[in-house]
């Protein structure tokens, strides 16, 4: 049987402790994006629009920081929905033959 009172009580003490809520947060994982020496870099702005809604010009920011770091983070989400990104990219580049990679990051 569910109880969704916030506390216990004690009858005989007359003491309230507080209960743990039994649901938990879901955890949550990064979409890193790696720079490589082929893909343009207007594919990877595109991409930044398409499938994490970034504008223009944080798309294109995020794309220089990949470009000159090697690693940067395109968002942030839930386990099913990171993945998904993840594999639709990764399809998405293949199909025009980019070698563009993607990476899931526990937070
Ligand atoms: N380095 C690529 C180029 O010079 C551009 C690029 C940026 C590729 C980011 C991948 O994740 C990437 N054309």
């Amino acid at each position: 049987m569910t109880d969704d009172r916030k506390f216990n009580d004690d009858f005989n003490t007359g003491l309230l402790t507080e209960k743990k809520p039994k649901t938990k947060k879901p955890s949550l994982y990064k979409v890193l994006m790696l720079n490589d020496d082929y893909t343009p870099m207007e594919f990877v702005i595109e991409v930044l629009e398409k499938y994490f809604n970034k504008k223009r010009e944080e798309a294109t920011q995020i794309m220089l920081h990949v470009h000159q770091k090697g690693i940067g983070m395109c968002g942030i989400y839930t386990y099913e929905i990171a993945e998904t990104k993840a594999v639709q990219v990764t399809n998405y580049a293949r199909k025009y033959e980019h070698p563009l990679q993607l990476q899931l990051e526990k937070e």
